[in-house]
């Protein structure tokens, strides 16, 4: 077997500099970090990176709305979104904007090669425009009622309620969100990425084994309706980056955005010498890539985005990782609709481990939504953590404290048992690898009963108290001891917090290679209750900042 070292990038897509973190957000930044933390333990060279999408009509609005510049506004929103993924230990190697010099660059960059292969076209089309706040409408902000069925209040682009995509032309009754009047249709020049072209090339890619199943039929489905060539370009008023040689045009968010991906990376090169950035995005290059995204997204990722690699000649995504949508008591925590639960009111009334795990046991690499139930939540984060996992911890090391001075015994009570737990890692690797979080918690729950069964069995306080032999009392709670310690690696990439507080209790690092190598004749520390039991009261705590 060969051994040479994977080198990963991995990026989350880039969260709008409009508006807070919140816990749909946060569910697939945890994601992508659980599976680079594991990553990293395993001695992979991994790097993690994100940014702010910072351009958009919505952006420019939002500042308008608050009296700051655009500017103002999104330097404000980074700081914001960054104290938040830290608050959730997302450890991003770079978290970086895409208003920046780097995207600046790379964005003209790519446009001039696209033009050069006569990739770019010119088209004349009507747009719908308000001519009260005097601009043009994005799809987003254009509402009326669906021309399949009929649904009122539905978005310019697609029905929320039926599905149907159409055009915005389409709408029966189409009013602005802006100025809630009736827009009027305006002629104006558009720039045009012919993505047809790629056709042939994304039906082959799609089936390379870089998407999941549903993720490919649902690509398909937009092959079937036939692609269509991709707009690129907005009229002033815009905040973004002016395209060169056409006054008061700009180009489209959707298009500075994924090269946002591209100049985290070389923000990155440049903050850490050892990278190369045209090593890693070259079509021979060696690195993996990989995109974890949302479902609402997937058409950007699967279509445009190799479509435009592969016109500048560049390197693909190794896969594409499609999560659902996080709900909430069958509340659709969409981004646009409002109503989510921000990540720093959150972190007032939870730690991060707990999200963490609790997102952990329902995520799969299967992209259906996630529900979030809030008594489940509590229920779970105490049933599992506090009665299962800090529990074995708690009633080993007691023994171990009061009759041995902290030390561990120089042999296992049962090393077949600590063999199976050893036996079970390679079943754990492939769930981490596979993102198949749900089976490592089930997994780790499942042989935490096993540990805490055979404490019930061995009776530690009875070797104590009657039968008074301490070896085997050592012994056992050894034993106890470095199964919790097992699991804890196991869990390690999930609960982070835990983790390190578990290493200053074993004074030992959770390693992947130490699985193998029992903590024996060890010293470890005073235990210190390592995780608190939270409480059901919290849940009215957190949701009534929403009433
Ligand atoms: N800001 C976008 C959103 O839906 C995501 C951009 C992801 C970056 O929140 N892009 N690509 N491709
Ligand atoms: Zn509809």
């Amino acid at each position: 077997m060969s051994i040479t070292l994977r080198k990963i990038l991995v990026t989350c897509a880039l969260p709008y500099a409009n508006g807070p973190i919140h816990i749909g957000h946060m569910l697939e930044h945890i994601q992508a970090d659980i599976w680079v933390r594991y990553h990293r333990m395993r001695g992979r060279e991994v790097w993690f990176i994100s940014a702010d999408d910072a351009h958009g009509t919505a952006i420019m609005l939002k500042s308008k709305d608050l009296g700051i510049s655009s500017n103002k506004l999104i330097k404000n929103i980074r700081k914001e979104h960054q104290i938040d993924f830290l608050n959730f230990k997302i450890s991003h190697d770079n978290y970086y904007s895409t208003h920046s010099l780097e995207n600046l660059y790379l964005l003209r960059k790519i446009f001039a090669c696209l033009k050069e292969k006569d990739l770019i076209k010119e088209k004349e089309i009507f747009q719908f425009y308000d001519n009260v706040k005097n601009i043009f409408l994005p799809d987003r902000f254009i509402k009326g009622t669906c021309p399949t069925c009929q649904s009122k209040n539905q978005y310019g682009d697609n029905c929320e309620i039926c599905s149907a995509t159409y055009e915005p032309i389409d709408l029966i009754d189409p009013i602005s969100v802006i100025s809630g009047k009736k827009p009027i249709l305006k002629n104006t020049k558009h720039l045009y990425f012919n993505l047809p072209f790629f056709s042939d090339m994304l039906k082959k890619w799609i089936h390379s084994g870089v998407l999941e199943n549903s993720v490919i039929k649902k690509t398909e489905e937009w092959f079937k309706v036939g692609l269509k060539p991709w707009g690129i370009s907005r009229d002033a008023p815009y905040f973004g980056f002016k395209i060169p040689k056409y006054p008061d045009k700009y180009f489209y968010v959707w298009l500075d955005a994924p090269i946002g991906y591209m100049s985290a990376f070389k923000n990155l090169c440049f903050k850490n010498k050892k990278l190369n950035f045209d090593q890693f995005w070259n079509q021979k290059s060696n690195y993996e890539l990989y995109h974890f995204i949302g479902k609402d997204i997937i058409y950007f990722h699967t279509l445009f985005w190799p479509a435009i690699l592969e016109a500048i000649s560049f390197r693909k995504p190794s896969g594409i990782f499609v999560h659902g949508y996080l709900t909430m008591n069958g509340l659709k925590l969409s981004k646009s609709r409002g109503a989510l639960i921000r990540a720093s009111d959150w972190i007032q009334c939870f730690d991060s481990d707990s999200l963490r795990y609790y997102y952990a046991s329902k995520l799969s690499n299967k992209t259906h939504d996630i529900e979030i139930n809030l008594e489940d939540f509590i229920y779970k984060i105490n049933s599992d953590i506090v009665n299962k996992l800090v529990n074995l911890a708690s009633r080993s090391s007691s023994f171990i404290e009061k009759h041995f001075n902290g030390y561990l015994s120089n042999k296992l009570n049962n090393m077949q048992l600590y063999q199976y737990f050893i036996n079970a890692s390679s079943n754990i690797e492939n769930f981490l690898e596979n993102r198949e979080f749900n089976f490592v918690v089930k997994e780790s729950m499942r042989l935490l009963d096993v540990a805490n069964q055979y404490i019930n069995e061995k009776k530690p306080w009875k070797i104590e108290k009657i039968e008074k032999n301490f070896t085997n009392l050592q012994e056992i709670c050894t034993m106890g001891i470095n199964l919790f310690r097992i699991i804890m690696i196991f869990l390690k990439p999930i609960i982070p917090d835990l983790a390190i507080k578990t290493e200053s209790f074993l004074i030992s690092k959770l390693t992947w290679d130490s699985i193998k190598k029992p903590l024996l004749s060890h010293k470890i520390n005073k235990f210190i209750p390592l995780y608190k039991r939270i409480s059901m009261e919290k849940i009215s705590e957190l949701i009534n900042l929403y009433r």
